[in-house]
């Protein structure tokens, strides 16, 4: 099994700044803990980083055959992104969408997701441990 997890634009500031948002963990440390967990569950992980939309629509399309699930965070893009959320229902890969914040209690603009129509589930305000309960749950899934 291969999960493939994406995260959008500024998320890899993880621990630099806005604590009280997003934690005091690095975005480094994020990606250490995933890999552990892939070890650990012998789960293969891949991991991506873009601040750009398009790219980040280029990495969803070259999952098309080779990866079972994915665990996005878009970022800023959730609530932008049409095009993010055509990649996903392109490729048709089971998806779950991950917040590391509350977005229901943050600003008007945060209400909206474009790619949570094409998610099986969506985490919103655990922190880090959304994006493993993510995992957990495309485990719970795809096994
Ligand atoms: O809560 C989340 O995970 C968000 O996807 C984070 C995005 C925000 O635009 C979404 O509305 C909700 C922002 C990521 C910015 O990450 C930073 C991390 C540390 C310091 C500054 C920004």
């Amino acid at each position: 099994m291969k999960i493939l997890v994406i995260n959008g634009p500024n998320l890899n500031m993880l621990g630099v700044r806005e604590p009280d948002l997003y934690g005091s963990e690095t975005f480094a440390a994020l990606c250490r803990r995933i890999a552990e967990y892939g070890e650990r569950y012998g789960v293969e992980t891949e991991q991506y980083q873009s601040n750009h939309e398009g790219d980040l629509v280029d990495k969803i399309q070259a999952a098309f055959g080779n990866t079972d699930g994915i665990v996005i965070n878009p970022g800023a893009y959730t609530h932008t992104s049409i095009a993010l959320l055509d990649a996903l229902k392109a490729v048709g890969i089971p998806a779950v969408e991950v917040h590391i914040s509350k977005v229901e209690e943050r600003e008007d603009f945060r209400q909206v997701s474009y790619v949570r129509a094409a998610c099986i589930k969506t985490i919103t305000g655990h922190g880090l441990d959304g994006y493993f309960e993510a995992m957990d749950f495309l485990r719970e899934v795809l096994q």
